[in-house]
């Protein structure tokens, strides 16, 4: 057991706002009154993040001078009006994921149809009436159905699968393979039968390996079997900076390539803030937590619910794509693709820039990248590859 008095208080609080205390330790009355007087935020141990940011004060002028600068102006928020709507699209899988993505799809009107197919008796089908009523207030006018069985595919233009186990915390996405793979297996090969000219986005776990099972498994062109984790993953990496810099999010232009887990490469050499590359903005040991608070964010969702993974921001970036699909986003977007010898990489799916547009992946985009990022998404690909030789 420690007793923190007054002096702990005194010296937390001249390092950082936080005070962090172990499970036994006791608080004096007086530093408890202390904490409070001096507003220190009390942290239970253990904690992650150690490091307070003491930057010299010539820097810290600078950074707050650049969050307040008059020459920066927030980006508005690009949307397109002249986007067309797809005719038909497909959630397979009608868990947290697909129903918040079918949600987002019909709110925007982002399809003429839309259809959700889930084993779970009258799930798809009372999701789907469920998102049909909330139209008198969305004014939505795509029409949703929803059933168990896989010939609700016919016609589809996009066929999104995020069908299969989520994870458990503890386990890893790549535990999820055996069991995941003959799902997507399955509905890919159900793609090809009853609707052999869509777009398959790949939303199950582990995202990369499963996109690559989905091409290996059909006939279908690698321009339509597109992985989602990129978008998802460059989203969390922005958050991270933004929350850091305090700067409004849209002030962040930042993304991520390789695989959707620990062999992901948040790309710092392209990263800005507010225009101004981060390392001119955040110190390294900021920098470093950003990275991991990115890596490890679908973790850190996964151990706080304790049952079942991220639904929300994942139904975002799933919307993304399927924007940048119809014209709606003009933006280069990370997608895990298979690679032809783009970036030194041959025969495996990792998420690289690509453009997006009616018939899948029109262009995968090789931007300069520092050495070790090229290596680290390099290294990413030989370790997928090892994982789908197993
Ligand atoms: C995530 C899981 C879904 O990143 O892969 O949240």
């Amino acid at each position: 057991v420690r007793v923190i008095g007054e002096h702990d208080v005194r010296t937390s609080a001249a390092r950082s706002n936080v005070l962090v205390v172990g499970s036994d330790d006791l608080l004096t009355p007086y530093a408890r009154d202390l904490v409070s007087q001096l507003g220190l935020r009390v942290v239970s141990e253990p904690v992650e993040t150690v490091a307070p940011n003491a930057p010299d004060h010539g820097t810290a002028v600078s950074r707050v001078l650049l969050r307040r600068s008059p020459k920066w102006v927030t980006p508005e928020a690009v949307t397109n009006l002249s986007a067309t709507a797809f005719g038909r699209v497909v959630m397979v899988g009608c868990g947290a994921v697909g129903a918040a993505a079918g949600h987002m799809i019909a709110a925007r009107a982002a399809a003429r149809e839309l259809a959700f197919i889930d084993l779970v008796p009258g799930l798809a089908a009372s999701t789907a009436l469920d998102i049909e009523h909330a139209s008198g207030i969305t004014g939505s006018d795509t029409r949703c159905t929803g059933g168990e069985t896989l010939d609700l595919l016919a016609d589809a233009d996009v066929v999104v699968v995020t069908a299969g186990r989520p994870r458990s915390p503890g386990m890893s996405r790549d535990d999820l393979r055996d069991i995941n793979s003959k799902v997507v297996r399955g509905v890919a090969e159900a793609v090809q039968e009853h609707a052999p000219d869509a777009i398959l986005v790949i939303v199950t776990n582990p995202l990369d390996e499963m996109t690559y099972e989905a091409y290996r498994s059909t006939q279908l062109p690698r321009e339509r079997v597109l992985g989602m984790a990129g978008t998802l993953d460059s989203s969390r990496f922005r958050w991270s900076l933004a929350t850091a810099a305090g700067v409004h999010p849209r002030d962040v232009s930042a993304f991520t390539l390789g695989s959707h887990g620990d062999e992901m490469v948040p790309i710092l050499s392209h990263a800005t803030i507010k225009g101004r590359p981060v390392a001119e903005v955040l110190p390294q040991d900021a920098i470093d937590r950003c990275v991991k608070e990115t890596v490890g964010g679908g973790g850190r969702i996964v151990a706080i619910r304790r049952t079942g993974s991220a639904s929300i921001a994942p139904a975002h970036s799933i919307v993304e794509m399927l924007d940048a699909m119809r014209g709606a986003v003009s933006d280069l977007l990370p997608v895990s693709v298979l690679l032809r010898g783009e970036y030194g990489i041959e025969d495996v799916v990792v998420g690289v820039p690509t453009r997006l547009g009616r018939a899948g992946l029109e262009e995968i985009v090789e931007l300069p990248l520092a050495q070790e990022e090229l290596e680290a998404l390099r290294r990413a690909a030989i370790i997928v590859k090892e994982r789908l030789k197993n």
